[in-house]
């Protein structure tokens, strides 16, 4: 194992990163998949968004808008029968599995049509039918679990791999350390995506830690080799995202892959993210994964039709999403005695 450091991108060390070419050799097919991804999840999110505020959604809100690299370069790069896990800031992660826009947007909306019929709402995304296993509002909680799940996947010999997402404010917390110590022990097949856009809830991650980068910083004291990438290029993640899941696959153990990033707005839908510098905010934008990697796209001779197709496509598919959604009724009361015990059932109570 490499003792250097590996940073995949050297421009991520000076905020911003500039923008890349992303040298990697990945097919047509698979970069218009990752460009659809992100598309699909900036425009679901802005119209969740937009819900909000016509009052429309019930509870709060994280948004991971400027953040959708990582969620479509994991996504892409994972098989069907993989485990996700990840934070409140989990709308994106849970989509790329599979997960209807529907019933995401059902879900905000507290609606029948919703993915837990509106009883779980933005923060606890969860379908375990299409590997979204959990989105995990106490911040670390969700890491020892992730490392268990592949405990399991590594014990029915299945080769599934369990990729835990969390942000840069969640190293600081116990259970990152415990999980990647008992990760590494044990040689899990799980991979650890810290995915650092700069902020806590309000307060800048480098106030408030004793080295510079979160989470690779710390991977060299469980064994691990410490990858930093940039969580703004979709080729980069997914070429990084590849190579982990290659190597869990392969009984190689687990990995702590830290993507920095930026979330384009505030923590919560409460939180305009006034604490931030206008000028880092503007250079952040000026770095917006979307438009870069079209930009990218035209340049390896994509059509611009073809793109606009995509983005005309996915602008349908959220209008339909949104209007079926806000026809579905309320859940019946009922629901309250519903999954809430593994069978399904209620007779727990007596
Ligand atoms: C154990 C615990 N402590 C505190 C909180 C309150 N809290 C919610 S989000 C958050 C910030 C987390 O920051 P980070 O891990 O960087 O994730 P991000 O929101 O940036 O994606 C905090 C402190 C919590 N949910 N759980
Ligand atoms: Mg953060």
């Amino acid at each position: 194992m490499s003792k250097k450091k590996k940073d995949v991108n050297k421009s991520v060390k000076d905020e911003p990163p500039g923008i890349l070419k992303g040298g990697a050799e990945i097919a047509i097919e698979t970069r218009l998949r990752l460009y659809r991804t992100m598309y699909e999840c900036r425009v679901l999110e802005q119209r969740a968004y937009d819900l909000f505020m016509q009052n429309l959604v019930k509870g709060t809100s994280h948004l991971a808008l400027g953040q959708e690299a990582v969620a479509s370069g994991f996504g892409t790069a994972m098989r069907p029968d993989d485990y996700t896990f990840c934070t409140y800031r989990g709308h994106n992660h849970t989509y790329v599995r599979g997960v209807s826009m529907v019933s995401i947007l059902g879900e905000l909306m507290g609606r029948e049509c919703g993915l837990l019929r509106g009883k779980g709402g933005s923060m606890h995304l969860t379908s375990v039918e299409h590997g979204a296993m959990g989105s995990y509002a106490i911040i670390g909680a969700h890491l020892p679990v992730a490392a268990g799940a592949a405990w399991s996947a590594q014990y029915r010999g299945t080769k599934q791999v369990s990729v835990c997402f969390f942000g840069d404010g969640t190293t600081n917390i116990g259970a990152f350390h415990e999980a990647l110590n008992f990760a590494v022990i044990w040689k899990l097949p799980v991979i650890f995506v810290c995915e650092n856009n700069l902020y806590m809830e309000y307060t800048a991650i480098q106030d408030v830690t004793a080295v510079e980068h979160p989470a690779a910083d710390r991977a060299e004291a469980y064994g691990l080799e410490p990858i930093v990438i940039d969580g703004n290029d979709a080729d980069v993640v997914y070429e990084a995202a590849s190579t982990a899941y290659a190597k869990a696959r392969d009984g190689g153990g687990p990995s702590l892959i830290e993507a920095k990033t930026y979330r384009h707005g505030g923590h919560s839908r409460a939180d305009p993210g006034k604490y931030r510098p206008d000028d880092e905010l503007q250079a952040w934008l000026d770095k917006d994964p979307i438009p870069m990697y079209r930009e990218r796209l035209v340049g390896l001779g994509i059509e611009e039709s073809q793109l606009k197709e995509i983005e005309s496509e996915t602008d349908e598919m959220v209008e339909l999403a949104t209007e079926e959604a806000r026809n579905s009724p309320s859940p019946s009361t009922d629901i309250a005695f519903i999954d809430v015990w593994a069978d399904g059932g209620a007779s727990w109570r007596n």
